[in-house]
């Protein structure tokens, strides 16, 4: 039995009474602790949310950066576009390899590297108003497609090794433009939560044989109570370890390394699961649910990184209603993560929505 399942399993049944007071849960993707305190907020959706009264969004804004032709801030106008659109983003925040002005670390205490990479930002369809739940199957199917035709040609380049496909949604989220879009990042160096996943990934893969992810979904499965929602390939649900209040993470069932592995039916999977998932999320407040999102592919250095479980996050800022969000502030920025619902308890609040999303009923 894995560490995650002898930890889960001691948490859930044995010791009931764990989950009732503060104690603090392993993240096995980066190894790092996050604190949960139950007591605090044993019921955070007491009784029914406020409606908050969002504007109503035009199908074509003339005034749009994004809108199909339009001129951008850079100067350049976006053609007519039909489906998908992908331009170089005109302020991209990294250089490609030998354009920049290379600084050199200095040798000594305080250190500094190169990093070049390639930014592109990927507008979802031609639509100003339609979010990722609102589009069709077909719809999401061909942004699938765009991020894996994205995928393919910056992770076949030989200076690039990670490419982080994010999605940043809504105003809480600093999102600069309303049009929905995506952001692709493409980095000569594995960041950050990347650099973390690999090394546990590793770990896991060289004591049990098995990908660490897959090992997560089995016991997560097999508990049922932090899923979702699933389909026969993919299954959404609410990590163990969870940081933010309503963050899921989606896991394939079979042993995908990179969105270049999924093939049509996948992808038609995949649209299908996060049509659901991002319902559920606008149905809760009943608003454009807000949130950062991205999928974590394996490297794309020439390895055949077995580890490696292609996965997404969805990491949305939002607690107790459209207005209330959850700050990581004080202890969480010198301490640690720290969370008062439980997952178990967004996950169950996520289940218990409608796959129909609420514009269609109001
Ligand atoms: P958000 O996903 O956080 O909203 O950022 C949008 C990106 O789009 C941002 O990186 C780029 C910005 O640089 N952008 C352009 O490249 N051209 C434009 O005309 C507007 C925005
Ligand atoms: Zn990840």
């Amino acid at each position: 039995m894995s560490a995650a399942s002898r930890v889960a399993l001691r948490l859930s049944k044995q010791e009931p009474s764990l989950f009732d007071r503060s104690h603090r849960r392993l993240n096995l993707l980066t190894g790092e602790y996050v604190l949960v305190s139950p007591h605090r907020t044993q019921r955070p959706w007491q009784g029914k949310v406020e409606r908050v009264e969002e504007a109503l969004r035009p199908p074509y804004d003339p005034g749009c950066y994004l809108c199909p032709g339009n001129a951008r801030a850079g100067g350049h106008r976006n053609p007519p576009y039909e489906s998908t659109f992908v331009f170089d983003n005109d302020f991209a925040a990294l250089s490609p390899k030998g354009e920049a002005t290379q600084p050199s670390s200095s040798g000594g205490l305080l250190q500094a590297e190169p990093v070049s990479g390639l930014c592109k930002v990927l507008c979802f369809s031609p639509r100003h108003d339609l979010s990722l739940p609102e589009m069709s199957l077909p719809e999401l199917e061909s942004v699938l497609e765009a991020w894996t035709a994205e995928s393919r040609e910056l992770g076949a380049r030989p200076d690039i090794q990670c490419v982080q496909v994010f999605e940043n949604k809504g105003e809480l989220m600093g999102c600069s433009n309303p049009h929905p879009h995506s952001q692709i990042w493409a980095t000569e160096h594995l960041p950050n939560e990347s650099a973390k996943e690999l090394l546990q990934q590793r770990a896991h893969f060289a004591r049990h044989g098995r990908p660490l992810l897959m090992d997560v979904l089995d016991e997560e499965l097999r508990q049922g109570e932090r899923i979702v929602v699933a389909n026969e390939g993919f299954v959404a649900l609410v990590p163990f370890w969870a940081q933010w209040p309503f963050e899921t993470l989606v896991l394939p069932r079979k042993p995908l390394r990179t969105l270049l592995d999924l093939d049509a039916r996948d992808r038609h999977l995949l649209a299908d699961l996060i049509k659901r998932l991002t319902t559920r999320y606008d149905n809760l407040f009943e608003i454009s649910f807000p949130y950062s999102m991205g999928f974590h592919q394996a490297p794309f250095d020439g390895e055949a990184h077995e580890e490696w479980l292609l996965h997404m996050h969805f990491y949305p800022p939002l607690l107790r209603s459209a207005t209330v969000r959850k700050y990581m502030v004080g202890f969480e920025m010198l301490g640690m993560p720290g969370r008062d619902i439980t997952p178990e308890l967004a996950a169950a609040r996520l289940r218990e929505m409608s796959e129909i999303h609420y514009k269609q009923i109001r």
